[in-house]
């Protein structure tokens, strides 16, 4: 029997099957290419195709961040400002900048406030770009905030705030949240608002030990949180990359990036 039947997605939820035009849409030569719902500029991250026997040749398709898709994490970097090198990506209409993103990498993001603010990390995989830079960019302009990330299960989630910015070295490079919430899973990023930065070397938290050293991250610690992107890399706790969900639990992430443009 000569039969390539529907394509088992349901271990992967953020897939999304695209029929390969030119080819049959069913049976053998048939072909289905896959990509990841409103991540990764939407491109294609594979194609598997129905083989003369009817079973469909198996490929790797996942929506993960492996930093092994470089040309679809990021198309290019850009000068703003007369800052150069800044990581971009066109999704969603929009050129954003990339200022963040962890995608599993072994990148230590226990950090000295010197190493925050400069910026550390490999743009092919994971990085902080710069609490400098990000004090200049939104106070440039670019206010709107995207967070994208991914759990460990491949779903996948994104928060919005329409007015993010940090201030300067002065003020502790305080992050200032005042815009609207939107996105799909919840705004628990909003504790953090107003707090100063904190590293493993300067403790601006409320908490009476340094959370920085607890989490192994610099963050806008209060006490001490309940969104940390710079979290541990594949730790499924509150020590690693997490966001609470609505309900106050958190929610460890695999995959994350924050990026920024002008509203
Ligand atoms: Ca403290």
């Amino acid at each position: 029997m000569i039969d390539c039947g529907p394509v088992d997605t349901s271990n992967n939820p953020g897939l999304v099957e695209v029929i390969g035009v030119g080819y049959p849409t069913i049976g053998v030569g048939s072909k289905r290419g896959f990509r990841c719902e409103g991540f990764l500029n939407n491109k294609i991250i594979g194609y598997i195709q129905c083989l003369p026997d009817g079973v469909w040749s198996t490929q790797k398709l996942q929506c993960v961040c492996d930093c092994r898709g470089f040309s679809s994490m990021m198309d290019g970097t850009t000068t703003i400002n007369d800052i150069p090198n800044i990581p971009y990506t066109v999704t969603l209409s929009h050129k954003w900048l990339i200022i963040q993103r962890r995608c599993g990498g072994t990148e230590s993001f226990s950090r000295t406030w010197e190493e925050y603010k400069t910026g550390f990390g490999s743009y092919d995989s994971d990085f902080w770009i710069g609490n400098e830079i990000i004090y200049k960019l939104t106070s440039g302009g670019f206010t709107l905030l995207r967070v994208e990330m991914m759990d460990y299960d491949g779903r996948m989630y994104y928060a919005q705030n329409t007015d993010f910015q940090i201030q300067s070295e002065n003020e502790n490079y305080k992050l200032q949240l005042h815009g609207d919430y939107s996105g799909n899973f919840s705004n628990k990023i909003s504790y953090h608002n107003d707090m100063p930065f904190t590293t493993m070397d300067r403790d601006n938290d409320d908490f009476f030990l340094n959370c920085a050293n607890i989490f192994n991250s610099g963050w806008w610690f209060k006490s001490c949180h309940t969104a940390n992107l710079n979290g541990l890399s594949n730790v499924q706790s509150h020590n690693g990359i997490t966001w609470k969900n609505s309900e106050g639990k958190h929610h460890p992430m695999k995959f994350a990036r924050m990026m920024i443009r002008q509203p």
